[in-house]
């Protein structure tokens, strides 16, 4: 039976990977850091599933704590490591970033390192980023458009790319990274806007709020459906030789355009008036304001535009998106009313 080991593995990613390789026939091991709130409520598929959890199995370890992974890889023995532990949240990166910079830079080294001494034929998938290209001011970001991060937390992942990429050429080992643009799912953490838009929306149409404030609504995102993007990263350790790669759905939508999509599947039209912070939206039928602007979300450094080119990923790992901007809205909005 394969073995794989997945940092991150209760976040949106990982919970969604475990299930993919355990329906796969995997033997899979997990690893969380040590919390005192529940922070499995994404592996409840996989914890309430007999057939699935009979293969499941969870770690208590952190990648900040070098002991704690090198006991787990020892012990697991994993063919594959996804290593997903990250701290994800751009905003927050510039609040945290010494932290930011050792989870998302350093953690990345210390997985890579115990890997080289305790088997370096292991296979590693790295979660790189969209966010590397900054604002490349380019139509298409593909794997040969130039990194320019304009954030500590890109800043930190682009020490996770390079460092993976100089352990493969200096001593050959197989790490790939996969450059994911945006991708969401009824698991996504709520402080990210696609999420926060769907639970706010079902909060409004319930009466719990009045309204949602934002930040910048004309950033523009490659949103695609994390479900489908996960089965990526099992693709590309399963090629022969470890490379870099972008998974994307190659259209372009504004946080704007998400807001106008999310309200439309519970029937309210929004109409936008104003401009910058005192912009705002409102229901055209009740003239009732719904979402507001509010700077506190602005960035210190906004990153405008991302728009990926995943033609490599089609020709080489025959992957292409099939969930559409429109069908993962429903897909998100419809599990806000199931929850
Ligand atoms: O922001 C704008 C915000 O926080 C998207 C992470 O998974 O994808 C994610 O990073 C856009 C930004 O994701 C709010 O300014 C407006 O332009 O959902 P987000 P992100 O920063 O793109 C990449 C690929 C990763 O790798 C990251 O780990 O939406 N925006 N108003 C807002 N964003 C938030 N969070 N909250 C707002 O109220």
């Amino acid at each position: 039976m394969k073995i794989a080991l997945i940092t991150g593995v209760s976040g949106q990613d990982g919970s969604y990977l475990a299930e993919f390789l355990l329906q796969k026939g995997y033997k899979v091991h997990g690893i969380r850091r040590y919390s005192s709130t529940n922070t499995i409520k994404n592996l409840y598929g996989i914890v309430n599933n007999k057939k699935l959890n009979k293969n499941f199995f969870l770690h208590y370890a952190d990648v900040t704590d070098t002991d704690s992974i090198y006991r787990v890889i020892k012990s697991v023995k994993p063919i594959e490591i996804y290593n997903l532990a990250a701290q994800s949240h751009v905003h927050a990166s510039f609040k945290v970033p010494e932290y930011t910079s050792q989870v998302d830079a350093v953690s990345q080294l210390r997985v890579i390192e115990v890997v080289k001494q305790l088997n370096p034929k292991i296979k590693i998938y790295q979660a790189a980023t969209s966010e590397l290209y900054g604002n490349s001011n380019k139509k298409f970001q593909n794997e040969n458009t130039p990194f320019d991060p304009v954030s500590p937390y890109s800043t930190a992942k682009l020490y996770g790319f390079y460092i993976s990429k100089v352990y493969r050429e200096a001593y050959g080992m197989f790490i790939t990274n996969g450059i994911l643009f945006n991708h969401e799912s009824p698991r996504r953490g709520p402080s990210f806007v696609t999420k926060k838009i769907t639970e706010s929306v079902k909060k409004i149409v319930n009466g719990e709020i009045a309204y949602m404030s934002l930040g910048n609504l004309d950033s523009k995102r490659d949103w695609g459906y994390a479900k489908e993007y996960v089965e990526s990263m099992w693709v590309m350790l399963q090629q022969k030789k470890p490379d870099d790669f972008v998974i994307a759905t190659g259209k372009v939508y504004s946080v704007r355009n998400f807001v106008e999509e999310a309200f439309r599947n519970v029937n309210i039209k929004i109409k936008w008036k104003g401009t910058g912070v005192n912009e705002f939206g409102y229901d055209m039928k009740t003239k009732k304001i719904l979402v507001k602007v509010d700077p506190y979300y602005f960035r210190p450094n906004e990153l405008n535009y991302l728009r990926g080119d995943y033609s490599k990923s089609k020709k080489i790992l025959k992957w292409r998106p099939k969930v559409t901007f429109k069908e993962l809205v429903k897909i998100m909005i419809q599990a806000e009313f199931k929850n």
